[in-house]
């Protein structure tokens, strides 16, 4: 049950009455992101519950009747039907049976695996020769300021491409990335390329500069001057923009960009992915159908075939412009720093496109929704590094990279402190500066249940473990941009074998015969 295309999708929420159209005019700089803060807040009188509906804005002020679909993925429900599940969790045993597979023993087990080794077929995507998105093709007279692009927050640099699908390629394998990096615009031809240094195509940008460094021989080789010109840009990730043009590295990286794809790729687009997974798989796996491609018109990418709208382009080597200030989903606006700058060649697009956004700010909001699908469908992927974990849970409030708790099965003295440290060397999870691990009776999606327990369990001299390490971007707390501590607070109870010799109290429990005494007499009692 997969959707082929954004309009698929569309019509499959309006069908669930998730959907609602706005007919009314709209302006694209603030207006529509306080509706829509309004709406995933649960503000809107019909729709009391954070959440509400996805919006599709027809009628955008100087949009040219291009219309807007905002919140689309802004609740669990709409989590749920934009990956084809009823739960999440089916998602997650779907991943655990394809890494718990063991060999089969005889024939009976080989053939019981048959559906799972052709479900894999589909996982990978098809490039195909034409599709939707080739029905316009502008190679000039094109325009970023055509699109109806959001200017989210008053304080905000510009207005910005917020749920773009940005695809590169690895020079080294070939392999191609999503990631979803906002992208600023600047004017009609370029825009900021926003992804920060920790993330997959930010390494392929910096593999090129290795590359551009590494030509020894021929009319490329690097002078002294642009060696070290590319080896400040390599350090600062951003910076470069001051160097005088002969000493800048030469040589440019292709990017597409697509806006509009169907849900479970530009979900794909944000999971925290290992780097060398191409999301196109995951979004395969996730839709249980391939991923339909087509190559771009003036860039050696592949595209989603079905997309509304692509922009085709490259980054130079070395250019590097100020990007920012941007209201983010810290509930703070990030502070400027130096990006790259994507310059556009091409836009093909559907006839009548429809332009897909969000917005984010202070939680909860629609992109909450889709960080708690990915804690829900990533819990397998953790547990296969440390199975010790029982459950996580990050409170959307703690933005994602602030705080997780952790509960995990103890077994040996300094257990929390192993997993903390698992956790800073996963992935993305490195940048997670608050860790509160718990014993597996705590139930980590109960907020009360956690503060209640992992206050009185600790000892805090004792128990807080202090780090140095990357951070998020987006923390504006941390000693220096990208760099600083991180805490995990160790709320096990301590073992003698810790060095803890007090005894331990016990929890305060009624006995059974009691409680159910007081069910069957509870009516009579009256006090309900
Ligand atoms: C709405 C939204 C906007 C995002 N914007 C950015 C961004 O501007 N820059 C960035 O580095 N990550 C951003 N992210 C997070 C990345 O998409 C996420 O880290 C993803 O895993 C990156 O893919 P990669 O591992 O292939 O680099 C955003 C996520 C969401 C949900
Ligand atoms: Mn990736």
């Amino acid at each position: 049950m997969a959707y082929n295309d954004l309009r698929e999708w569309i019509a499959a929420l309006e069908s669930a009455g998730e959907l609602k159209r706005i007919r009314a005019q709209v302006d694209p700089v603030l207006e529509i992101t306080e509706i829509a803060d309004r709406v995933s807040k649960g503000a809107a009188q019909t729709y009391g519950r954070p959440g509400g509906p996805a919006l599709l804005f027809e009628n955008v002020k100087g949009a040219n009747g291009v219309p807007v679909l905002i919140n689309q993925f802004g609740s669990e429900r709409r989590m749920q039907m934009a990956l084809g599940v009823e739960k999440l969790d089916e998602i997650a045993e779907r991943i655990r049976q394809l890494l718990n597979m063991k060999s089969p023993e005889g024939f009976l087990e080989k053939l019981k695996m048959l559906p799972m080794l052709a479900d894999m077929g589909k996982f990978f995507p098809k490039v195909i020769p034409t599709g939707p998105v080739k029905e316009v093709i502008r190679k000039k007279d094109f325009s970023l300021l055509d699109l109806p692009v959001l200017q989210c927050w008053p304080k905000d640099a510009g207005r910005f491409i917020t749920l773009p699908c940005v695809i590169t390629r690895d020079p080294r394998t070939g392999k191609r990335n999503v990631g979803m990096y906002r992208m600023q615009i600047y004017d009609a031809t370029t825009a900021g390329m926003h992804w920060q240094r920790q993330k997959v195509a930010a390494e392929h940008y910096r593999d090129r500069l290795r590359g551009f460094l590494k030509d020894e021989s021929g009319a490329q080789a690097p002078s002294p001057a642009q060696r070290s010109a590319s080896v400040d840009i390599m350090a600062r990730s951003g910076g470069g923009s001051m160097l005088a043009p002969g000493e800048r590295p030469s040589g440019k990286m292709e990017v597409a960009v697509a806006i509009g794809t169907e849900p479970a790729l530009t979900f794909s687009a944000i999971v925290p992915a290992p780097p060398e997974v191409e999301e196109f798989i995951i979004a395969g796996f996730l839709r249980q159908k391939p991923v339909e491609l087509v190559k771009c018109e003036t860039v050696d990418l592949e595209v989603p075939a079905s997309a509304e709208i692509v922009l085709e382009g490259y980054v130079n080597l070395d250019e590097l412009r100020t990007e920012g200030p941007f209201g983010d989903h810290t509930g703070f606006y990030s502070l400027e720093d130096e990006y790259p700058v994507f310059h556009l060649t091409c836009i093909t697009h559907r006839k009548d496109p429809i332009y897909s956004t969000t917005i984010v700010g202070k939680p909860p909001m629609e992109d909450g929704f889709m960080g708690k699908a990915v804690e829900r469908i990533f819990l397998p992927l953790m547990k296969l590094t440390l199975p010790e974990i029982v459950d996580v849970n990050l409170p959307v409030e703690g933005v994602f990279h602030n705080l997780m708790i952790v509960s995990i099965r103890k077994s040996y003295p300094g257990h929390a402190r192993k997993v903390m440290n698992g956790i800073w060397a996963l992935g993305q999870a490195m940048f997670t500066k608050c860790i509160v691990v718990v014993d597996e009776d705590v139930n980590v999606q109960d907020i009360g249940e956690v503060v209640l327990k992992v206050f009185n369990h600790i000892d805090p001299e004792r128990d807080i473990q202090f780090t140095l390490g990357p951070v998020d971007s987006l923390d504006h707390a941390s000693r220096l941009p990208n760099f600083g501590s991180k805490m995990g607070i160790d709320a096990t109870r301590k073992w003698p074998a810790e060095g803890f010799t007090r005894p331990w109290p016990d929890e305060i429990l009624m006995d059974e015969k009691t409680k159910t005494l007081v069910d069957k007499k509870w009516k009579d009692l009256g006090i309900e």
